[in-house]
């Protein structure tokens, strides 16, 4: 089954023509709508003639995380305000979210895209879809949301949380489809056995997990357990949202190459790599009107492949995604850096400037431990000041974090040290 025949069977060539005029008439956007690309291109002496076809992509610069975030809140956007019809934001490393504005249009590609893939792995009109990604400035609720409803299914828009609510809700209304972070879809399964049930015994056939790494092994405990069918979904705020899926085959996920065209580079040389190579995936909206984005570096590690895929669709395919090429932690579907955290630690007086990050997963979970050290220059020691100290450093981290983080405070000059780069992160995860 296809969303959009026609253009999901589209051969290359006639893609890449497709490709070409939109990367033309982007370049010229930009160049004249968006005060961030007019200022780059200028400065780096690009004018939109110079690009005429893919092969020219490589003149163009990349786009950064940290370009949003000196551009915050609107000096990405290539509208007015009075075209933008939404805003998403994700988690930033001073506190300071990485805002994303969509037109009406942008909204009906990202829902697109998101539908292609959906009936891609076989989900239809008949299917009750259960949303437990977090709705809100997150983009991972109304994303799935608007697409359940395009395609016809039944949207449950449950949001994360509350577990057994989420467990109850599955059984009475013969929920079919599942979209929520793996992590969390494995707790709920743990979830249901000491409800007294199980996921096996609901109608509950398949789940499009994402948001967070994930590998086969994880798949595979997640089928054996609850006997459903598990297919990976990636995207990013800053590209939309969720937007590619795994289709039957799961080969790799396809990415509509009629609005988004990629590469796979280098993350230390910025050169372009080949096929099957592993490195960062770089993406060019070519359809996007308030927030375009050249060359964007999301970060994420992994192989392209181009070959059509058994499926019949023409458009290339990303692997599982193998890891990031920065810092990046993602702690149950939330994207924290621990520069977020030393951020947080080092404006509170009483602790010292040696930490360590742990993360482990405890009952299919993410946690986070924040071990820092105590001041040295402050004499803290009785019981309840230790624990008010505590109970400060875990607030300010939920504020700025978005999430829980269990603090350890340790006296002076027990944690290791290092004469080279320090690790900070300790992840004892098995992903
Ligand atoms: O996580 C969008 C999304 C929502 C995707 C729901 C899938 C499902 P951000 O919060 O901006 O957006 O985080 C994007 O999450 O750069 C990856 O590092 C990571 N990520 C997303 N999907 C996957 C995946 C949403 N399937 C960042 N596998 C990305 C591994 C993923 N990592």
């Amino acid at each position: 089954m296809y969303w959009s025949p026609v253009i999901e069977r589209m051969p290359l060539e006639e893609l890449k023509r497709i490709q070409e005029k939109k990367l033309r008439a982007l370049v010229r956007n930009v160049y004249e709508y968006s005060p961030f690309y007019k200022r780059k291109f200028r400065e780096l002496g690009i004018h939109p003639e110079d690009i005429r076809g893919l092969e020219d992509l490589k003149k163009l610069p990349f786009t950064r995380k940290q370009d949003l975030r000196d551009n915050y809140p609107f000096g990405m956007f290539a509208v007015p305000i009075s075209q933008i019809v939404r805003f998403h934001a994700s988690s930033g490393t001073t506190g300071k979210p990485t805002l994303v504005g969509y037109t009406e249009d942008d909204i009906r590609i990202w829902v697109e895209s998101l539908c292609r893939g959906l009936v891609s792995c076989g989900v239809c009109n008949e299917d009750i879809m259960q949303i437990a990604y977090g709705y809100g400035l997150f983009t991972g609720g109304l994303g799935f949301h608007y697409a359940a409803e395009k395609i016809g299914a039944t949207a449950l828009p449950v949001s994360a949380g509350n577990t057994e609510r989420q467990i109850n809700l599955m059984k009475d209304l013969g929920v079919t489809v599942i979209a929520c972070t793996p992590s969390y879809f494995l707790y709920m399964a743990e979830y249901a056995e000491k409800m007294g049930t199980s996921i096996k015994e609901t109608n509950l056939r398949m789940g499009i997990f994402g948001a967070e790494p994930w590998s086969e092994e994880t798949r595979k405990r997640i089928e054996d357990k609850t006997g459903i069918t598990a297919y990976d979904v990636y995207g990013t705020s800053e590209l939309s949202g969720p937007l590619f899926t795994e289709c039957v085959e799961r080969d790799g996920l396809h990415i509509w190459a009629d609005h988004f065209l990629i590469e796979v580079i280098d993350p230390k040389t910025g050169e372009n790599l080949g096929e099957g190579e592993r490195g960062e995936l770089v993406v060019t909206t070519l359809s996007k009107e308030a927030m375009p984005l050249i060359r964007w570096r999301t970060g994420d590690i992994t192989i392209m492949e181009t070959e059509k895929c058994n499926c019949g669709r023409t458009h290339p395919r990303i692997l599982r995604i193998l890891g990031r090429s920065d810092d990046m932690l993602i702690v149950r579907g939330v994207n924290v850096f621990p520069s977020q955290i030393e951020h947080v630690l080092m404006q509170i007086p009483e602790v010292g400037e040696h930490y360590m990050i742990i993360l482990e997963r405890k009952e299919e979970l993410d946690e986070m431990t924040v071990q820092v050290e105590l001041s040295d220059k402050v004499k803290i020691d009785k019981p309840a000041d230790i624990l008010n100290l505590t109970r400060k450093v875990e607030d300010r981290l939920r504020v700025v974090l978005g999430i829980s983080a269990k603090v350890e405070l340790v006296n002076p000059g027990t944690l290791q040290r290092f004469e080279g780069k320090a690790k900070r992160v300790i992840d004892k995860r098995k992903i």
